[in-house]
């Protein structure tokens, strides 16, 4: 069912969580008033095949052909070409499909032939019949490179090859210092039209921080006229998937929804906290109390509307507060 919504609003997302909340925000909106941006800090080159894990997860997770347990890569997939690869002697620590290669390979075409990443994520969507605006927040080489015991790690070997086992001690994101928004993530963020903007609940150091980093981001949100609210990925003190609980307690936090609003605190107004984690908002007028679980494809639907309600009751507030 669509919400009727005031205007446009852009959500931030990264990984599997993102995803979820990305589809639910599909789900409630029309098509032209949302858009998504992206993290591409995860991206690398692998077996001369050019992996946007954060873009196709949301793409194939939009599309509804992504693994539904896994979260990323795609459902039904075959493993004939990794097998032989593996045979041969290859790498098999990342798990590329048939299918989801054949995607890379398509990608990698494209911009070989001199499309931008933001132009070939556009045909692949459409290719897959995604009417939703799904944009890398940059053009140029963004790199998570993650600061661990075991030394400076690229993001997929310290996330699927070591399995996140060294210790965390921090993130640093090769190039974001100068790289830019792309023109349809500033023109997004600057449209006239624009509600509110919702940070995913994504791993705040590995997805959201690479996102922010680039080109102000930050400082954009900061300055925001319109509302900017976080779902936390954080419930009952865990992570309901990947390293972020993990990494909090490397950075010395201890895990929980406050943790996220703490950290997002100068440029989120409100964040979002599961109903497990209720008390919490009892003293914080910062936490919102929502179902911010999502098991089904309903709990996202209604995990986007509480979003949309959220932005339309903080610019409500801040239009009695002017009048
Ligand atoms: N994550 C894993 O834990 N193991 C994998 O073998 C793996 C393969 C993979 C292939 C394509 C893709 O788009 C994502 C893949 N991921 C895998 C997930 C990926 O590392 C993460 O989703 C993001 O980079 C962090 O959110």
């Amino acid at each position: 069912m669509m919400t009727a919504s005031a205007g446009r609003y852009v959500a931030l997302c990264g990984g599997v969580g993102g995803a979820k909340l990305a589809d639910g925000l599909a789900q409630v909106l029309p098509p032209d008033a949302l858009r998504l941006v992206v993290n591409v800090a995860d991206d690398f080159s692998h077996l001369s095949l050019r992996i946007s894990p954060d873009l196709d997860t949301v793409l194939y997770t939009l599309a509804g052909v992504a693994h539904g347990v896994q979260g990323w890569g795609r459902a039904a997939e075959t493993w004939h070409v990794l097998d032989e690869v593996k045979r041969l002697g290859g790498p098999d620590w990342f798990l590329l499909g048939d299918k989801d290669i054949a995607l890379h390979l398509l990608r990698r075409t494209m911009m070989e032939e001199g499309a931008t990443l933001t132009a070939a994520t556009r045909t692949l969507a459409q290719l897959l019949g995604v009417a939703v605006c799904i944009l890398p927040v940059t053009d140029d080489d963004v790199r998570t490179m993650v600061e661990t015991d075991a030394g400076v790690l690229p993001f997929q070997t310290y996330f699927v090859k070591l399995r996140c086992a060294p210790v965390a001690r921090g993130c640093r994101f090769e190039g974001a210092q100068t790289a830019r928004l792309s023109a349809q993530v500033e023109q997004a963020l600057r449209d006239p039209a624009l509600a509110g903007v919702i940070v995913c609940p994504s791993n705040p150091y590995l997805s959201i921080d690479p996102i922010l980093a680039v080109g102000g981001l930050r400082a954009m949100l900061r300055d925001a006229d319109v509302p900017v609210i976080a779902v936390s990925p954080i419930i009952g003190g865990e992570a309901i998937k990947g390293p972020a609980a993990k990494m909090m307690r490397e950075l010395g936090l201890a895990p929980s929804a406050r943790v996220t609003a703490d950290y997002y605190g100068d440029f989120v107004d409100v964040t979002l906290i599961d109903e497990v984690d209720a008390a919490l908002a009892k003293d914080d007028a910062r936490l919102l109390v929502a179902k911010t679980l999502m098991r089904t494809r309903e709990d996202r639907a209604g995990l986007a509307r509480a979003c949309i309600e959220a932005v339309e009751k903080i610019r409500k507030d801040r239009k009695d507060v002017l009048f």
